[in-house]
């Protein structure tokens, strides 16, 4: 093989639309540690991580990758590897200690210097207000996202940062996850692992809601969504982006014919009725409030109208099908189809691996509420990663899954699915909540005893694939 075949750029069929961003994602609770430095307050995932026996070997995100005070460090190897846009989160308590009042000045700093140092190398800052470290005085005055009075403390919160960050971030998201905290925190998840077998995820403020309390926790977070989002437009600038990252519920067809395409469809929107579908519709669908009944949530019509604030884009975060769906001559219009015990898996017990959900998930966010665009905001895996003898990391798994799942994405955006960035999840190990740092889910490995990192494999794929802007 000569030089010229060896470094052929991939076929044209396989690029991506120019311009796509090629992200990597973290969070702040998941990285930064300095957990009560420079005048941050506590968070409840602070005080859940500091109660014994709640995170595996009583990990926690006193310390974690230290990336408070390597952030340098951290943006130059995300550049060695071909990042060119970062997702980020802001801790809420470094800005706000006790949720409200006086701005602390030393935490909007941090992320003010994190920001001018990524654009300092030419990596494009996209920052989420709220990836689940809430200020833990909320939780204790109010009872967290159970209150009206946190939504409003968050709507200010994000208007604040906006008006100071937005003369450099230009995309904003406001919360990440809605369906992932609201049923953890508030509820307790079940979520089927195949075999007609549930795992339970919990996180704090570890309560287990009755229905009506529940729905109206759902609709506080939408609710705190469209006020962030209306406070970020009138302090950020004209050129200022928005939109929310969720986990969506995605519900593939079982068999790609039209029929059941459009039971997928219908399913995705009603899975969805209290988080996305409402947030991009401006309405509870008929179904879920007929559903709800006499707990259906309490809202006006101006809640709604909020909820459905216009945003510049939507963002999901894509790891499974959530269920397979076939048609159905009864409403609702579909069922859904167990899934099989022996179905392929990734590490984390909740994974179930099916990369066709990188093609559907978007292109049914397109169908169902129209083209605007999309950015892939979290997708990645967990893999039992080891240090070999000669110091790489070979994630061979991690590797066939990027291939696997940005060949549906680009077969999507091949289609004209607007997709116009991937953010892997995640740039770095770090702490995988519940399950401390035994789950590895970065692109460049920590040694969580010397924070010594090491680009895996994956992150040479993910290099190449950046730089040809295309599948390899
Ligand atoms: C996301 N599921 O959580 C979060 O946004 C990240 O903070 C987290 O580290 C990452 O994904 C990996 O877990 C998820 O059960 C939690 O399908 C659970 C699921 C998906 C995402």
């Amino acid at each position: 093989m000569n030089a010229s075949t060896a470094s052929a750029p991939a076929s044209v069929g396989r690029r991506f639309p120019d311009g796509f961003h090629w992200g990597v994602a973290t969070s702040a609770y998941q990285i930064e540690g300095a957990w009560n430095e420079d005048g941050k307050g506590e968070s409840i995932w602070d005080r859940f991580a500091h109660t014994p026996g709640k995170i595996k070997n009583n990990d926690s995100g006193d310390v974690a990758n230290d990336h408070y005070h390597r952030y340098q460090e951290d943006i130059a190897l995300m550049k060695s590897i071909g990042a060119t846009a970062y997702r980020f989160s802001i801790a809420w308590p470094r800005i706000f200690p006790e949720g409200t009042g006086q701005p602390n000045p030393k935490g909007i700093g941090f992320y003010s210097r994190l920001v001018d140092e990524l654009l300092a190398v030419g990596i494009e800052p996209f920052a989420t207000l709220y990836h689940w470290d809430l200020p833990l005085a909320l939780q204790d005055r109010y009872g967290g996202w159970q209150s009206k009075e946190t939504v409003k403390a968050f709507a200010d919160y994000a208007g604040y940062v906006a008006g100071q960050l937005g003369d450099r971030v230009k995309h904003f998201f406001t919360i990440n996850e809605f369906r992932s905290f609201v049923e953890a925190g508030y509820r307790g998840t079940d979520v089927q692992v195949g075999g007609g077998k549930t795992i339970r995820l919990g996180a704090p403020p570890e309560l287990q809601l009755p229905p009506a309390e529940l729905n109206q926790v759902r609709h506080h977070a939408v609710l705190g969504h469209g006020l962030a989002v209306q406070a970020i437009r009138a302090h950020g600038r004209a050129d200022t982006k928005v939109g929310f990252a969720e986990n969506m519920a995605a519900a593939v067809p079982a068999i790609g014919t039209p029929e059941y395409v459009k039971a997928a469809e219908t399913a995705t929107r009603e899975l969805n009725a209290a988080f996305l579908t409402v947030m991009l519709e401006g309405r509870y669908t008929n179904a879920y409030l007929a559903d709800a009944g006499k707990d259906a949530p309490k809202f006006t019509d101006e809640e709604l109208t909020t909820i459905g604030s216009p945003v510049d884009f939507a963002g999901i975060n894509v790891y499974r099908p959530n269920v397979y769906v076939a048609p159905s001559g009864q409403p609702p219009g579909y069922r859904t189809i167990p899934i099989s015990a022996s179905h392929p898996k990734m590490a984390s017990a909740w994974h179930i691996f099916d990369p066709e959900v990188m093609y559907w998930a978007p292109r049914q966010v397109t169908s169902l509420w129209g083209p605007k665009p999309i950015f892939i905001t979290e997708n990645g895996c967990a893999a039992a990663d080891t240090v070999s003898g000669d110091g790489n990391i070979y994630d061979s798994d991690r590797v066939m899954f990027l291939r696997a799942c940005l060949s549906q994405l680009q077969r999507a955006t091949s289609e004209g699915v607007p997709v116009h960035g991937y953010f892997h999840w995640s740039a770095q190990d770090n702490l995988e909540w519940l399950s401390g740092f035994g789950d590895r889910f970065g692109l460049i490995y920590v040694d969580f005893d010397t924070l010594e990192r090491t680009p895996k494999l994956s992150a040479r794929w993910f290099r190449e694939a950046a730089c040809q802007n295309a599948v390899v």
